[in-house]
């Protein structure tokens, strides 16, 4: 029996102590920038759904945000980049292939050319946000209202979250099972699963982690989301990680007409956590050019 979880757990807890300002407060540590020629290259790729955060995410972890700096838009189509992957004395190149999230032929592609046949990412970072996906048309926002509405449901907040977190699981489900049947990533040694916009929801923090960590105690009550990882755990060697992180703090809108949620963290508090994201990065990136094992957590 495995205590990977329990490790996921405790290291999830130790972010939310630094970020809470239990610890020191570390420097902006980047894990990339841009460049680099000559070294090994090391592919990753960033999945998730529309609206998720990926493309911020990559921004925030070259440091290429400044406050005041206009927002994302829906990205159309593949975004691939060269940068550098620092460590103490350590510089691994690194191109990172950001996946579309919505459906379209570009996305379908994109996902050939970066994860199919002989093509595979070393890792993957996948971008959650527990229900707070930006819904970038405002067509789509009349549908998710309408089909709320179909069922009967109040159209408010936490109905908007199901529905995201619902189509969420399916599109990571997809995921799992083509790692898992090989079809898809045949290459790949790791995963992190990026919890992220959680400076929108940092106050129901626990509720996010016992959704996406697998639970090591109770049978029978872990979320949608925890059973594909434990599969994902139990059928592969990947290395796994769960961590929360904040790329940018924006105020969120579920849809048209409901309130906005506005961010809980500050600044500083989102360099922390953009410090233990990249020291998890470095973590599997440099074990791995430095021949670690597969999958043994
Ligand atoms: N509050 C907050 N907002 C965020 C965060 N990350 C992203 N956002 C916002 O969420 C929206 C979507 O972010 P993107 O990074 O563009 O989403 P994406 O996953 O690239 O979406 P697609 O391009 O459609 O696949 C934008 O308005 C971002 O500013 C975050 O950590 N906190
Ligand atoms: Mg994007």
């Amino acid at each position: 029996m495995s205590d990977i979880w329990d490790n996921v757990r405790s290291q999830w807890e130790s972010i939310r102590h630094a970020v809470e300002g239990d610890s020191p407060r570390t420097g902006a540590g980047a894990a990339f920038s841009r460049g680099g020629i000559g070294l090994s290259v090391n592919p990753v790729a960033i999945t998730g759904e529309p609206g998720a955060g990926k493309t911020v995410l990559y921004d925030a972890l070259i440091q290429a945000i400044r406050s005041g700096d206009g927002d994302s838009s829906r990205s159309p189509s593949v975004e691939k980049h060269t940068t550098v992957l620092r460590s103490g004395g350590r510089r691994t190149r690194s191109v990172v292939t950001v996946i579309p999230g919505q459906v379209s032929a570009q996305r379908e592609q994109a996902l050939t050319d970066t994860m199919r046949g002989a093509a595979s990412p070393h890792g993957i970072v996948h971008v959650t946000c527990w229900g707070h996906n930006r819904i970038w048309q405002r067509g789509t926002q009349r549908d998710v209202r309408e089909v709320l509405g179909t069922q009967g449901q109040t159209v408010d907040r936490e109905a908007v979250r199901a529905w995201h977190l619902h189509k969420e699981v399916v599109d990571f489900r997809n995921l799992v099972d083509q790692i898992i049947d090989r079809q898809l990533a045949k290459r790949l040694r790791w995963m992190i699963i990026a919890v992220s916009k959680s400076d929108l929801y940092w106050d129901r923090l626990d509720e996010a982690r016992d959704y996406y960590i697998p639970d090591t105690g109770s049978a029978g009550t872990e979320s949608p989301f925890g059973i594909l990882l434990r599969d994902l755990e139990n059928e592969t060697a990947l290395r796994l990680s769960v961590v929360p992180m904040a790329s940018r703090l924006i105020r969120h809108k579920f849809l048209h007409g409901l309130p906005e949620q506005t961010s809980q963290l500050d600044d500083s508090q989102i360099g922390t956590l953009r410090t233990h994201f990249s020291q998890q990065l470095q973590e599997f990136m440099v074990s791995e050019r430095l021949g670690g094992r597969h999958g043994s957590p």
